[in-house]
């Protein structure tokens, strides 16, 4: 066996944390010959319950599972870790408004983005905790010493429930559909471009050519998915939330097939899209495999489309002015 990969899990404790340190732990994300090393990361009131996580992760004896600890400060717990799960921040109160949450969460990514500074000089970042795009930007604003590039925030939920969606219209199995990038925020604007998705290796559209519930239901189930979830389970989503976590590292991790992509927010670089450069973004990616990846630049877009981006993008500009103070 090579030498145990280290990952901290912030919010280790919480709903997410419980679906996917097991599934980390258990060789599904770097394969059955690669070692794992787990640094639980919480708030000091919540390292109690992280214990009992330990606990569960000893007693399921995964021969991948290198050692686990659990520590109450990023300081410590991000001190040589080669993956940052960002998940823990603080949920949306009641009457609380989305730029009150940025506002509340945004110091916590402070902290954590000039802890990895600190202490993890070969990491890649992925943040998961609302709202995930702002909260990526202000990290790696606050952790210059890293490349903006190994800093990503996770639009994967978005774009496995598009795909979920697509694939029930069109009555085919989930793996039929591919090409489904998601552009911009992860929230009620982001944009999940149907027009260049394929249904069995040709044009979603052929089969599914009812615009009227693409632009309608389609679009609206997939941004307000997280809603209706949270109205039927009475909590938000947590484990298809750890499962797009595990696609989206494992998206980077290894080599993405030739002609395909992945959603994920990553730092504009400026070249496309209409993007300002900087801007924590959501795009198709394709991954060299070798920790590095492409902005995949070229797809098509229609005017319809364009506009959606637009109005994505203006979303973030307003929550990158925000937080402007805390960018570094
Ligand atoms: P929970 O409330 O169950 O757990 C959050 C955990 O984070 C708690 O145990 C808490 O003690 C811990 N925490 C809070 N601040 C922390 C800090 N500064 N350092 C370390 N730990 C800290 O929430 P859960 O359902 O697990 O969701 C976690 C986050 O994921 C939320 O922000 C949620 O909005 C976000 N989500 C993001 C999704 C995405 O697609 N990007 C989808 C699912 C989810 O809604």
């Amino acid at each position: 066996m090579s030498q145990p990969i280290k990952v901290a899990v912030t919010g280790a404790a919480g709903q997410i944390g419980y679906s996917l340190l097991f599934r980390i732990a258990s060789g599904e994300l770097f394969g059955p010959d690669t070692p794992v090393h787990l640094n639980l990361v919480e708030l000091p009131q919540a390292v109690k319950a992280a214990e009992g996580t330990a606990m569960e992760l000893d007693d399921c004896a995964f021969p991948t599972l290198a050692g686990v600890d659990i520590f109450d400060s990023p300081e410590t717990g991000f001190d040589g870790v080669n993956w940052a799960l960002l998940v823990g921040s603080k949920p949306r109160g009641p009457g609380m408004e989305r730029n009150d949450l940025i506002k509340e969460n945004g110091p916590i990514f402070v902290a954590q983005g000039k802890a990895l500074a600190k202490g993890a000089s070969d990491v890649r970042c992925v943040v998961v905790g609302n709202p995930c795009n702002t909260n990526a930007l202000i990290a790696q604003h606050n952790c210059r010493e890293v490349p903006a590039t190994r800093f990503s925030a996770m639009t994967m939920l978005d774009e496995n429930r598009a795909k979920a969606q697509l694939a029930k219209k069109a009555g085919v199995g989930v793996g039929s559909v591919s090409h489904l990038p998601i552009f911009g925020n992860h929230s009620s604007t982001m944009v999940p471009n149907f027009e260049v998705a394929n249904i069995s290796g040709k044009p979603l559209l052929d089969s599914i050519s009812d615009r009227n519930y693409l632009e309608g239901e389609f679009f609206t189930t997939v941004q307000k998915r997280g809603a209706a979830i949270i109205a039927a389970r009475g909590k938000s989503s947590a484990a298809s939330a750890a499962s797009a976590c595990i696609d989206h590292v494992k998206a980077f991790y290894n080599k993405t097939p030739e002609g395909q992509y992945f959603s994920a927010a990553v730092p504009s670089d400026g070249s496309c899209y209409d993007v300002p450069s900087g801007l924590m973004f959501s795009f198709p990616i394709s991954s060299n495999g070798d920790g590095t990846y492409e902005i995949v630049k070229d797809l098509e877009i229609s005017e319809y489309m364009k506009g959606k981006i637009a109005g994505t993008r203006d979303e973030l500009l307003a929550e990158r002015d925000v937080v402007k103070d805390l960018l570094g």
